[in-house]
């Protein structure tokens, strides 16, 4: 596997490049074009910017997370070919650029969903946190208002300010759309993107949903063992695969996370390592990265990923806010700092042990 950290870029993120590299075994980044709007073609001037970017701090650019879907694919609207068209031609220049991974995701209206973004834990760290409750008292129209208060500063991923401004009308778009359109939908799209996949060898790596249920009546789908099997087989090209999210897979306890990796060999082409802690069922906030912090085994996870000989990259996900450090909710430097190093101290001594 290669550590990497998520990094938003230097016009968006207070974490700088420099201070990545200085993380013990952290080689790469995840990045993206922050800025692009879903729909549009990246241009391979702001690609090789970035990569140049990073490059020259010492890091590579491993991957991208994420190139977003249009949502009039997901929807699958008339017009969607001339988005997927465009789609296509962010691929085929992140293929000549070099880049052979992408994260994206296939969740209607809001991509991840927390109900609070600054939870106060008692050893006064704050966290990202959900619970059922609040969100079945929310009118969704409201849900940005209600955690816009503490993002400080910063645009969280997927719940950009001009996209939350249209949320009625994007509930509109969604109306008829169930579990079966959806796949559907997402069946249309990868048939169409794999040829550009197997042409420039890009591994696309879809992100489950978060948390792994419906939440305001909207339509998930990748959220268990039998649906992303169900996705991998009606597209079966190992170009088609997934990023395994133990923290999002992991908000329904009914899936093992160990036998659900088990089960991808070959098709876990990115992976996020973070754990939670369970206060009910249906009530969860994002704990510290090691097993004894959350509701995880973190060793089983990562002893998961030896065993199917996982290669690719892998990051730790969203940190704790600790030692005052301002920065996007789950994005600052410190903890995740500290997350990569407990998961490189667990893959060194598993190999070793293994030896
Ligand atoms: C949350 C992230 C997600 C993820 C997207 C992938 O912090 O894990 O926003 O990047 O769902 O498209």
């Amino acid at each position: 596997m290669q550590m990497t950290l998520r990094w938003y870029g230097s016009k968006f993120d207070t974490v700088t490049l420099k201070q990545i590299r200085q993380i013990p075994g952290v080689t790469g980044v995840i990045s993206t074009l922050y800025d692009s709007v879903p729909g549009e073609a990246w241009e391979m001037e702001d690609i090789l910017a970035l990569k140049n970017e990073i490059e020259e701090a010492g890091l590579k650019l491993v991957g991208i997370e994420s190139v977003n879907i249009h949502d009039a694919i997901k929807v699958g609207t008339p017009d969607r070919d001339k988005y997927i068209d465009n789609y296509i031609l962010t691929l085929e220049r992140l293929g000549q650029a070099g880049i052979h991974m992408v994260c994206y995701n296939f969740m209607p209206v809001f991509d991840w969903t927390r109900t609070e973004l600054a939870r106060m834990r008692p050893d006064g760290s704050t966290v990202l946190a959900y619970t059922q409750e609040a969100i079945d008292n929310l009118n969704p129209e409201d849900m940005f208002a209600s955690i816009s208060g503490d993002v400080n500063g910063s645009i969280l991923p997927g719940w950009e300010p001009e996209r939350m401004a249209r949320i009625k009308e994007l509930f509109e778009m969604y109306k008829d759309v169930d579990d079966e359109k959806l796949f559907e939908n997402l069946k249309y799209f990868l048939t169409r993107i794999m040829p550009v996949c197997d042409k420039y060898d890009i591994n696309m790596a879809i992100h489950p949903d978060d948390p792994a249920w419906s939440v305001f009546g909207l339509p998930r789908i990748i959220i268990n063992k039998a649906n992303i099997h169900r996705m991998m087989k009606m597209v079966d090209n190992p170009h088609n695969g997934v990023t395994f999210c133990s923290g999002s897979y992991g908000t329904n306890l009914e899936n093992d996370l160990p036998d659900m990796i088990r089960s991808l060999k070959g098709r876990i082409h990115f992976a996020h390592v973070r754990n939670l802690k369970f206060n009910s069922p249906t009530d969860f906030e994002e704990s510290a990265h090691l097993s004894s912090d959350g509701t995880f085994d973190m060793y089983e996870i990562m002893l998961a990923l030896y065993d199917i000989g996982f290669t690719g990259p892998i990051r730790p996900d969203h940190g704790r806010m600790i030692w005052d450090e301002v920065a996007m909710p789950g994005y600052g430097l410190y903890d995740r700092a500290l997350g990569a190093t407990y998961l490189n101290g667990l893959w060194e001594a598993i190999v070793k042990s293994h030896k």
